[in-house]
Order: structure tokens, then sequence, then C-alpha cells
């Protein structure tokens, strides 16, 4: 079968799976290096994560001005963002608006899902079979999102449920209209915290079903200044180019202050520091000192700063104890708040400690936890992701001698730079794990990988190369690397889905790599040193 029915299959210099910031960028590059390549999509348009995530209140965290796409000038220039955070409907049209203007669309095959790769040794192709037919390319690039595979726990019981279930991560459409309704929310993360405040305005009641309390930083969303946008746009250039030095590669217009520690000021100091960063808003509070992601005493003055401003912002002093987080601030991904805190105070909300008492059930009339019964007329799951390996190991990817990743990554993903996998030829992987991505502003980091992945291909075509794969040795530095580097951190120090720790079974390995700057420096190394730690052939 071929992607357009039957037949032999299609061929194509590259396959590229999924259709988000990450696909779409590749695909140009592709298209600018004269290549051949096909993109499959599951979803019936492209948007990747901002297709899928359509809860109230979604939008992102990191201001709008530096997650938007750098590669094109014009379209830098051109396009105009409305507020500080860009909602996600925002986002949705700018990312169909860059597929208009690159006319991506025609290589696009929508509602198709990608179910199994397999490497054809002889040939030194890969065959990529979908759920519409298959395909033949030499290379299969990976563009599969780092949270893109929806994680609903398997509480007992879920089926019978008579009410809507809905996860934050798969939306409806035509949008979710809660008025007069009992509601459940299961979940405390980033979705969560951006659709709890919408979701209680309109609910007749909401139930929050905590198990972990999270940090949250006020947004202080606004629309955006003209003359900030201005100045900006007057040198694109430079402003990206000071925000690729910076650890997490955005934030470089935030207040800042890397050169000194929490503990090398008086408590005064530290209180105004910490302040300026609350009253400026977002993730750039953790830039407050250079050491709270490296000493615990250090950490322990930032957490409770903010465990303050919930006791100030909650009025029920239990509830305000029971929003206040316990572990290190930094080490689950922070989250950014509009109002957050303050809808505690609502007569129609109630927060549910379900650490205290799990749930147990899910029954036909709402859920079950080991303390009480609640009756729900709808329940959000707003339980994350399968982060970073999930929407991969999805795929049956089958290497050389016919092995599987999902077995070579039993223990955890092994890979060299995020990029690539030994023993797996001409698969790439867009901020896959290992790499930066999730600890940094998503739209640089894909970038970065994409170009990567265009030159080492236009390299392989100047050497006359088919194939390119890391070498062992390169892949067990690279992972031993990635280890120590987070080890030497707080950010292994609790459940996050940076460790897998949020799936049942999912082996214990931190999977980001910590540090923006670094890790460009070592791509640039590896290029300029032949591509060391490659295997052409
Ligand atoms: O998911 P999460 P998310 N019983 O994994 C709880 C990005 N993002 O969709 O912490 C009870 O953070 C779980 O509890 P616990 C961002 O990177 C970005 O909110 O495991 N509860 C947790 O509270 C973010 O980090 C943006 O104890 C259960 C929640 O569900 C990432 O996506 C916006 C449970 C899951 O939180 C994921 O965020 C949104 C169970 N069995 C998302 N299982 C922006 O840019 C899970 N939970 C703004």
């Amino acid at each position: 079968m071929s992607a357009l029915g039957a037949g032999p299959d299609r061929e194509y210099d590259a396959v590229v799976v999924g259709a988000g910031f990450a696909g779409l960028y590749m695909l140009h590059r592709l298209r600018g290096m004269g290549l051949t390549a096909r993109v499959y999509e599951v979803g019936d348009d492209v948007g990747g994560t901002w297709y899928w995530n359509r809860y109230p209140g979604a939008r992102c965290d990191v201001d709008s001005l530096e997650y938007s796409y750098q590669f094109s000038e014009e379209l830098q220039q051109e396009w105009e963002w409305t507020e500080r955070y860009a909602t996600q409907p925002e986002i949705l049209r700018y990312v169909n608006h860059v597929a208009d203007r690159f006319d991506l669309r025609r290589d696009i095959d929508f509602e198709t899902r990608v179910e199994l790769a397999t490497f054809d040794e002889e040939a030194k192709r890969w065959r990529v079979t979908t759920s519409r037919g298959a395909a033949s390319a030499r290379f299969v690039i990976m563009a599969t999102g780092c949270l893109s595979s929806a994680n609903t726990p398997d509480f007992a019981g879920r089926e019978s449920f008579a009410g809507e279930t809905l996860h934050t991560g798969q939306w409806p459409h035509q949008g979710v209209d809660f008025t007069g309704k009992r509601v459940g929310i299961i979940g405390t993360g980033s979705s969560a915290i951006q659709s709890i405040p919408l979701i209680a305005a309109e609910a007749k009641h909401l139930f929050v079903f905590q198990r972990t309390a999270n940090y949250s930083i006020p947004a202080h969303n606004q629309p955006l200044d003209a003359e900030v946008v201005a100045a900006i746009k007057a040198d694109y250039a430079g402003f990206r180019a000071q925000n690729r030095l910076m650890q997490a590669g955005f934030g470089a217009r935030a207040p800042r202050n890397m050169e000194q520690g929490a503990l090398d000021v008086d408590a005064e100091q530290r209180q105004s520091m910490y302040e300026a960063r609350w009253q400026h808003g977002g993730l750039a509070f953790l830039g407050a000192f250079n050491d709270l992601l490296s000493s615990r005493e250090a950490n322990e003055t930032s957490a409770s700063f903010v465990r303050a401003k919930i006791r100030e912002l909650v009025d029920d002093p239990e509830v305000a104890e029971l929003l206040s987080p316990k572990n290190v601030i930094g080490c689950k991904r922070m989250c950014v708040d509009s109002g957050y805190y303050r809808t505690f105070n609502r007569s129609n909300v109630s927060l549910v400690d379900v650490r205290a008492s799990p749930i147990e059930e899910i029954t036909a009339s709402g859920l079950r936890t080991g303390a009480a019964e609640y009756a729900l007329d709808c329940i959000v799951f707003a339980t994350g992701f399968d982060a970073m390996t999930g929407a991969l190991l999805k795929i049956d990817i089958r290497g050389r001698c016919g092995r599987r990743l999902r077995e070579k990554w039993a223990e955890g993903p092994r890979t060299f730079l995020g990029l690539q996998t030994a023993g797996f030829p001409n698969l790439f992987t867009i901020t896959g794990p290992g790499s930066p991505s999730v600890l940094t502003n998503m739209l640089p980091s894909i970038e970065q990988h994409v170009d990567f992945i265009a030159e080492c291909i236009d390299h392989m075509r100047t050497r006359g190369a088919t194939v390119v794969e890391p070498a062992e040795w390169a892949e067990d530095e690279w992972v031993s690397h990635v280890n120590e580097t987070a080890g030497a951190t707080l950010l292994p120090t609790c459940n996050s889905w940076y460790l897998g720790a949020n799936i049942p079974g999912k082996a214990r390995v931190f999977m980001p790599y910590l540090g923006f700057p670094a890790y460009v420096e070592k791509c640039e190394a590896v290029v300029e040193n032949g591509y060391e730690g490659f295997e052409f052939g």
C-alpha cells in the first residue's frame, strides 16, 4: 500500500513524523535543500501541542516575542503578537500562518498515524507504515513532541462514569460549557493551574483533586507594549543572540542575578530580590540567585517566600497549607498562573487532598477517595503526559537486526545529544531525550536541532555517505554526562515527569539535558571535529 492507497511504497528522501513547530520547520529546511519529504500527522491540521491543548486558559508561559521562530527575519518582523504570553488560539493562528506562508500543507498527510518504522539493512532505508499506507525513506525524523502522549491514570471504574470525561491535552475543538455542572479536576500541574480559575468561574462547583501541591508564580500577563515590540524588532537578531546565552535559552530581558547566591546576601536583600521577581512574574523567578537549583538551603529561601505568598493570597489557612508545596522549588516544572491561588477563596471551589486519601475508584456518578464520595457531572484529567519518550515509543521502531527501540530504551532512553540512538541509522529525534528541550524555550531548541539535522544530511551528501548513527562510546559518554549534570543539581529530587516518575513502571532516569549554551557549544564542537561521535557509512 502506498500513502495514497494500493500500489508500491512511495519513496521520499525523508519522512517527518508530526506537524507541530518541529515538523513544520524540518519540512521547510528539507525542501530548501531540494529533498523530497512527507510529513505524517495524527491531527487534522498543523500545530502539534497547540492543536491538542485547547483547555480553557491554555497559553504559553514563555514570552510570545521569544516563543516564535527566528529562521525567517521577514516572518518575525511581520507577525504581531498581542500579549506578553500568547494564548493557545493565538499560537495556533501563528502556526497556521507559518504553514500557509511557506506553503507547507501540500507535503503533509493529516489524520495519518505512523505505526511502524523498520530499517531495511540492505536498502539502507526506512519503511514507514502508517494508518493509511506505507512509504520508504532514507531518513526518518521524529518531530513527535516532548509532551504529546496524554497520560490518563488507570483508575478503577474509569469506564463506568456516566458523565463527561475530558483530558486537558485532548480538549474538544468546540469547547466545553461547564455552566451549572459539578466538575472534578484531577491534577495540579501547569494545565490544571491555568484552567482551574476559568472552570471555577463557570462551574456550579469545582472539586480540585490534588496529590502534590505545585509552586506557581503570577504571570502578570498584559497586552504587549508597542514600544517594547518596536525596540526588539529593531534588532531581533541581537535579541535572539542574547537569549541563546541564557541557561534555558530565554529570558534575557528579565531581571537576573547570576552573580550572587541566595546565601551571599542578607534576609532583607533576599526578600526584595524575590519580591521584584514575583512582581515581574513568570518562570524567571528561579533566576533570582545562582544557587537555587544547587543548594537546598538556598532553595528553601525561595520556596518559603512562595509559601508566604500563598498564605497571603488564600483566606483559609488550612487550604493555604495544603496548597503549599513541600518539595524543592524547581524540581518539578514551575507553573505560571493568572489568579490560581485566589480561586480557592471562592465558595464554589473545594480542594481535596488525594495524597492523604487517594482516589480509590471512579463510579457511575462521580469519584470516591479513601475519605469521601464526590458526585460529579464532569471529570477533567489534568494528569499530564508520558513525557519525552511516550510519543516515540508508541511507534514500533525497529533498527538494525530488527531491534526494537522500546527494548533498547527499557531502562531509560539512550541517545547521543538527544539527536540519534546507536543501532538506528538515519533516525533523528528533534528535541529528543538527552537534549535541553523541555528545560528551555522549545522554539530555539527545535530550530537548533532542525538546523543540525539538515546540516548533517547535507554533510552526508558531500561525503557520499548513506547512513549515519552514533558510535556506542559517544552515546555512553553522553548518557553519563546528562546524568551527572542533572545529578549535580536538585532537579532529580522529586517525582517529576522529567524523571518519568509520573508513569507507573517507567524507568526513573532524568531525561532532559540541563544547559542550552553548553549544549550548543558541544554540538558545534562535534561538527568542527568532523562529526565526532557519529559514524558514517
Ligand atoms: O501535567 P503534569 P500538565 N492521582 O504532569 C497529577 C507543559 N505545559 O499537563 O504531581 C492523582 O505537570 C499529578 O500529581 P503528582 C509544562 O512543561 C506547559 O499540567 O504526580 N493525581 C500532577 O499534579 C508542564 O510541566 C504549559 O503527584 C495524579 C498532575 O496530575 C507539562 O506540560 C501549560 C495522578 C499532572 O501534572 C505537563 O503539565 C501546560 C494520579 N494517579 C503544560 N496522576 C505552558 O506553557 C497524575 N496526577 C503554560
